[in-house]
């Protein structure tokens, strides 16, 4: 650890702080995930890179800046890693998911902002993440008003560049997005020194199209009806990592993971006991370290097949059309790609309900969680539709709210256990 606390002074983090949280990931850790039994093979991967979440990605970013490569970092799905990419740049998710950075939040936020932005507020400023430190650039996106007031703060401390998402879906929207990604793109040139050409774009199109494939497949093999291969537990563990990890290396590992649990699919080897029910998570994202619900769900007598959210189905569903000759194509077909996300800032959303229903068959889901992050408005207004269609369609569902405190998981598990049970 010695010479990574070096690095982390380099950063200008705050050590001391930090090892209250380095000391707190690897008891959270040893009780969600290692406590797991006939945990696939592959995870152990990502197990690895949580037992040096803060060392080794950290490290691989300051060798690429020293190499003369730029970091950014991003806080939601719609900012595309291929424009970045393509000018030899780096993306890394940045949203904070520990209750740990809340209240270096709260000291400039107010205490009724979604845990999400007071976290990833509060890692910044209380200088306690080198993911926030390295990031040569954040790029923000008009998404939630949360998000919007929390970047003028972030603003102030970091260069930081913000893209405009539409709020509908029309065609003039599309194009809207499509002009979005391009000034993004001659940001992205500006910052970095290297000019986006087709050809570069097409590669980065396809580098990414490669990563969402092989998400896709680990996702594929949790619809088996009768096998469960991989805990919900584990799955989100993965699309949490997605979002730091190297596009191509993550592909490779996921792709290997996908041949080990399609083959525990023809052998029969499950996490769970035939039977248990499957449950469909909807909502939120969960941005690691939260793993709470996952936890309280998996070991309450039932597994999470299926996450319907940014750090879920959300990340990895559609591909952007490769190929295309010219830079205005290509923009467009980002934009066609990433305004089919249904995230619930756009309105109306009828997509989003059409998803959920969709992915509850698909998954041969028994009931569904709609789960909201405190003080999250749209999502939280949105689970009205969600829930009622869902009634409507007989699928059983529970709404829940929570944020990053343990305080209330009891209550969840009380709530989540009855759930379970009511669904026979
Ligand atoms: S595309 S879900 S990643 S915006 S939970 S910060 S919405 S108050 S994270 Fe999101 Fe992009 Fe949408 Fe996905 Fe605001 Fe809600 Fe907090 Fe949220």
């Amino acid at each position: 650890m010695a010479d990574r606390r070096e690095m982390w002074k380099a950063l200008g983090m705050d050590v001391d702080t930090h090892d209250g949280l380095c000391a707190a990931l690897p008891v959270a850790f040893g009780d969600v995930y290692l406590s797991q039994k006939n945990r696939p093979e592959g995870m152990a991967f990502w197990d690895f890179v949580v037992s040096d979440i803060h060392g080794i990605r950290p490290a691989e970013l300051l060798e690429a800046q020293k190499e003369g490569r730029k970091v950014f970092g991003t806080f939601c799905v719609f900012v595309p890693d291929e424009v970045v990419v393509a000018a030899n740049g780096i993306v890394t998710g940045l949203c904070g998911g520990s209750q740990f950075w809340v209240p270096d939040g709260e000291k400039v936020l107010p205490k009724s902002t979604c845990p999400l932005v007071k976290a990833s507020v509060g890692a910044r400023l209380g200088r306690t993440c080198p993911f926030f430190r390295i990031a040569d650039m954040y790029v923000g996106e008009t998404t939630c008003d949360g998000k919007k007031k929390a970047y003028e703060i972030l603003g102030e401390d970091v260069p930081m560049y913000i893209m405009d998402l539409p709020q509908m879906k029309r065609e003039c929207d599309i194009l809207k997005w499509k002009d979005e990604i391009a000034a993004f793109a001659k940001k992205v040139e500006e910052f970095t020194g290297n000019t986006i050409t087709p050809e570069k774009l097409d590669e980065a199109i396809r580098l990414i199209n490669n990563k969402r494939k092989a998400l896709a497949r680990v996702f594929e093999a949790r619809k088996n009806p009768d096998n469960i291969p991989i805990s919900g537990t584990d799955a989100l563990l993965v699309t949490q990592i997605a979002f730091f990890d190297d596009p191509a290396r993550c592909a490779e590992m996921c792709n290997k993971l996908a041949d080990e649990l399609e083959e525990r699919n023809r052998q029969g080897v499950s996490v769970f006991e035939k039977g248990t029910k499957r449950i469909m998570i909807t909502g939120t994202p969960m941005a690691i370290p939260n793993w709470k619900l996952h936890h309280i769900v998996e070991t309450s007598g039932a597994a999470v097949v299926c996450e319907e959210m940014c750090t879920g189905t959300r990340y990895f569903e559609n591909l952007v059309e490769e190929g295309l000759p010219t830079l205005d194509e290509q923009f467009m077909a980002l934009s066609k790609r990433y305004m089919k996300n249904n995230c619930a800032c756009f309105t109306p959303n009828p997509g989003r309900v059409e998803d959920i229903l969709r992915l509850a068959k698909e998954y041969h889901v028994d009931g569904v969680i709609d789960v909201n992050l405190k003080f999250c408005c749209l999502y939280d207004t949105e689970g009205y539709s969600v829930e009622r269609a869902l009634r409507e369609a007989g699928i059983p569902v529970l709404g829940i709210e929570t944020d990053y405190d343990d305080g209330d998981s009891e209550q969840l598990r009380t709530r989540i256990g009855a759930f379970v049970e009511m669904l026979g």
